[in-house]
């Protein structure tokens, strides 16, 4: 780095319900003293995606859906880094959702926030996968992140909270930086957070959350429990919210870092690629080949 780009004020409307989002994020990481120096936040491409302009550290934005791809590369390129993936739904769960499921299942330690507004904030408020049936003329049937995140063996921390509630928001975000941070796994984190421009819904989900923790034995170590009681939520027409699966250290599968990583003989970021200690190497391979 040559220069140091100053973080600019955010670009959102007033009200905007990444704004929470991105309190929730500088909260956490000063909460756990996570050095600057140390962080990368990756953003998506949309409103939300911006988020990293906002903020001190480093970071980029991606391209299209290819968010938790840069993210992945990052993380295992150098595992020391703290990575924060955060984008939109239609980021994530259109042209992104490949990844979404891939990253799910190649459970590397970062931690992936999506700012979820059921819609294409920054292209003006088309449906996105989230959207309700009749949200401009949609007549598709909406796409659950959190059922879907349950249903891969390998997910072992999937949150939901609302930026309408940052103080909740903030908590889920440090247990999900802490458990990047353990290198446990990848940290899914859906964040409610209303486009008040295109679909301004913080009067209806104050009303619909629900945090799992209200139903009585509740108990977030167990998957099919999450699964039944979110559906039975959602069912109701309520919106389930907060810690709804952490998997106990005896079913939690080990992070694609911690399986790979040791097998190298160094991070790749750390290894030494200058051509005065490569070229004896390279020279050996081309003499084998001729
Ligand atoms: C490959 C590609 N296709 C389409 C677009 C146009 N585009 C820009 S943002 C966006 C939708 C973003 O929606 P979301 O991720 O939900 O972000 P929000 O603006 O709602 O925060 C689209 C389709 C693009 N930038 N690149
Ligand atoms: S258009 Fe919607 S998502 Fe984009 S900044 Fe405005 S309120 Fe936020
Ligand atoms: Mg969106």
């Amino acid at each position: 780095m040559t220069e140091h780009v100053k973080p600019v004020p955010p670009t959102w409307c007033p009200g905007c319900g990444d704004f929470g989002v991105l309190a929730s994020i500088k909260k956490s990481l000063s909460d756990l003293k996570v050095p600057l120096e140390e962080t990368v936040l990756i953003g998506g491409i949309g409103c939300s995606g911006g988020i990293h302009n906002f903020m001190d550290g480093y970071g980029f934005h991606s391209l299209h859906g290819r968010l938790l791809a840069n993210a992945v590369g990052v993380k295992l390129a150098n595992p020391k880094l703290t990575v924060i993936a955060a984008g939109g739904d239609g980021d994530g769960y259109a042209i992104g959702m490949g990844h979404f499921i891939h990253a799910l299942k190649k459970n590397v330690s970062l931690v992936y926030v999506v700012m979820m507004n059921e819609t294409y904030g920054l292209t003006k408020g088309q449906a996105s996968p989230t959207a309700p049936v009749g949200y401009r003329g949609n007549v598709e049937s909406p796409f659950d992140a959190v059922l879907t995140a349950l249903s891969i063996p390998s997910a072992s921390f999937i949150a939901r909270g609302f930026s309408g509630d940052p103080k909740g928001a903030a908590q889920l975000l440090t247990e999900a930086l802490k458990f990047n941070r353990e290198r446990k796994g990848f940290a899914f984190v859906e964040m409610l957070s209303p486009c008040v421009t295109y679909n301004d819904t913080y009067k209806l989900w104050r009303e619909k959350v629900q945090n799992v923790t209200s139903v009585a034995g509740y108990d977030a170590a167990d998957r099919s429990r999450a699964f039944s009681t979110c559906l039975e939520i959602m069912e109701a027409g309520r919106i389930p919210i907060g810690m709804i699966y952490r998997a106990p250290e005896d079913r939690r599968l080990p992070s694609l870092d911690q399986t790979v990583l040791p097998t190298l003989e160094k991070a790749p970021a750390t290894t030494d690629i200058s051509l005065a200690t490569n070229l004896p190497r390279y020279q050996k391979l081309v003499d084998a080949l001729t």
